[in-house]
């Protein structure tokens, strides 16, 4: 164990449990700051944040930490900052301009130029190209990636540029990924949430006590010296999906939908002749699995969430307790995250369920049949009440933490005209994998579904996207119940169709069979991931190989 507590300074930010896990796995004991005495007293301070600029600077106000902190940071006291804990630094940001930052970094923190269809917030694993002389991080090579989440960057000036230690690329913007000077240091990233390379940094930042202090780093000359360092690049995601739910004996097992059925076929005997719940796993063993075996994102669904509540839902948020515990990558859970009243009649919030996921290691929620339902109520009012799950859980912890995932069908039509009005419909190819219509129909449009596809409602997937986005959800994971587990690739249509419609990432699901299934829709889409289920759980295709057959395909993606 080591010689020095780590102190937290933990204003109520998101997920903070996977620093504490991360610090806990290099040896480190953690103590939470609770007072400006123990900041002061201090031997070193984490400060991570996530969610909203005004939001932490607030809390900090509240809390009376921001002056204590600032005596701190400017004693060249060792520092770490995380993602809104580097933001904080700088004078303000225009995500929250009225209100100030701490001020220590000259600069405002401004939101990335979406005008040329970049997708925003940044979400996934991008280099850093350091800028000078960093001892501490020598491990670190040229070619790793790291895991961002954020809507907002600091941009490098004159008067910042002593602090700038790397930066990064997204569209066309280089922003500052990573800043020091002196003991103080802050990331961009989320080393606790980037893998092996980022245990690595924090590893290094606490072994030397966050001394960082590196006597041979020289600032560069000028902004101009920061143009002749190599590019970087967001690649593309390869996520892992854990379909959970209990099976006819009460354990929580991983299972997976043929076309969103996850009986076996009907074998006669038990069950009251339904076949049994495909049994594929147990969901912390697998998410162990795949984190090693390289998933960039791990995602859990709670498939019967709309039979029970999350609340008392205890072995899920075990699952999510003890996979954190870790995997030291981006954690999604999804199911059951909306309003609903417990056995005892306590009406919980989705908000509340969304914190409890989030106390238990969740990074970010996935929300499913609410979702489709608080679009149906857009539409009806064309207005937002700030009421739906998207937006409570958008507005109190940001857009990047929501994901809304959707459950379309396909409906063929002979032609756009036998489609209701306001649907998007695509005329299918000669090469669609879905193939035309049951009676040769040659178009289609996707139905959106709620309870797990048991329902359908009178809205088509792009709309869900489409409001969604502008409910404030952050991420469209986009599943297609036609594709779902049959191992011939992705619905390639739907998918053009959607992440053309919107400017947030979009998450490709259902379908995959093959290695080549991944280079093809990515190819052909400007998606920012690719989801598969059934052919990691049946060992079919390790993760791996999908990842060695996207580099081989020149698709850059995180080693
Ligand atoms: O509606 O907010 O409670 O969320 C329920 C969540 O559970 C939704 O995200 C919904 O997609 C999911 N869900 C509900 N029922 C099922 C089912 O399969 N019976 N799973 C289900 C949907 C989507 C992926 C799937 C991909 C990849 N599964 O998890 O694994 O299609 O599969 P593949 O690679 O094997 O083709 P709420």
């Amino acid at each position: 164990m080591s010689s020095y507590k780590v102190s937290l300074l933990d204003y109520g930010a998101g997920n903070v449990r996977s620093l504490r896990n991360a610090i806990r796995a290099l040896g480190y004991e953690v103590e939470d700051i609770h007072t400006t005495e123990e900041i002061l007293a201090a031997k070193v301070i984490l400060f991570p944040g996530v969610g909203s600029y005004g939001q932490a600077m607030n809390s900090l106000q509240e809390k009376g930490w921001s002056e204590a902190l600032k005596t701190y940071i400017r004693a060249d006291r060792p520092f770490f900052g995380i993602c809104l804990g580097m933001q904080s630094l700088f004078e303000g940001s225009e995500e929250t301009p009225c209100v100030p930052g701490l001020g220590i970094i000259p600069g405002m923190i401004t939101k990335f130029d979406t005008s040329s269809g970049l997708k925003v917030p940044q979400i996934g694993w991008n280099g850093f190209s350091k800028v000078k002389s960093a001892s501490f991080l020598s491990e670190i090579k040229s070619d790793d990636t790291v895991y961002f989440v954020h809507s907002f960057c600091a941009l490098p000036t004159e008067a910042n540029l002593e602090w700038v230690l790397g930066v990064t690329d997204y569209g066309n913007t280089r922003y500052i990924s990573t800043i020091q000077k002196g003991n103080v240091f802050a990331t961009q990233f989320h080393p606790e949430k980037s893998g092996s390379v980022g245990l690595t940094i924090l590893r290094s930042f606490l072994e030397k006590s966050g001394a960082v202090f590196d006597p041979n780093a020289v600032a560069p000359a000028n902004l101009d010296a920061l143009l002749h360092f190599p590019a970087t690049t967001l690649v593309r995601r390869v996520i892992a999906c854990l379909d959970v739910r209990s099976n006819d004996q009460g354990d929580l097992i991983v299972t997976k939908g043929d076309q969103y059925d996850v009986r076996e076929a009907n074998d006669g005997n038990e069950n009251n002749g339904r076949g049994n719940v495909r049994n594929l796993g147990k969901p912390v063993g697998l998410c162990e699995t795949y984190y090693s075996d390289g998933a960039d994102e791990v995602v859990f669904l709670n498939i019967t969430s709309f039979r029970n509540g999350v609340i008392e839902d205890l072995p899920m948020l075990q699952v999510l307790e003890k996979s954190s515990e870790k995997c030291f990558v981006p954690l999604t859970v999804g199911g059951g995250i909306r309003e609903y009243k417990d056995p005892e009649g306590n009406t919980w919030s989705a908000l509340d369920v969304a914190a409890r996921y989030f106390r238990a290691g969740a990074d970010k929620v996935s929300i499913g049949g609410d979702a489709v339902l608080s679009v149906e109520e857009f539409l009806s009012t064309n207005a937002k009440t700030g009421k739906s799950s998207i937006e409570q859980i958008s507005n109190h912890y940001g857009a990047q933490a929501v994901v809304v995932s959707i459950d379309p069908k396909r409906v063929y039509v002979s032609s756009p005209s036998d489609a209701p009005n306001g649907v998007t419909v695509v005329e299918l190819q000669e090469d669609d994998k879905g193939g035309f219509g049951p009676n040769g129909e040659t178009h289609c449009w996707w139905q959106a579904t709620v309870k797990g596809g048991r329902e359908t409602r009178n809205v088509d997937a792009i709309t869900v996207a489409r409001i969604s986005e502008v409910l404030g959800a952050g991420e469209i994971m986009l599943n297609c119940i036609d594709f779902d587990g049959q191992g011939n690739g992705y619905d390639k249509a739907l998918i053009t169709a959607v992440s053309d419609s919107v400017t947030i990432p979009v998450i490709a699901s259902s379908g995959a069979g093959a290695v080549e299934h991944f280079s093809e829709i990515f190819n052909a889409t400007n998606i920012s991931a690719a989801l598969a289920a059934g052919i990691f759980h049946r060992k079919e295709v390790p993760i791996q190989s999908v990842k060695q057959h996207l580099i081989a395909s020149s698709i850059p993606c995180r080693k």
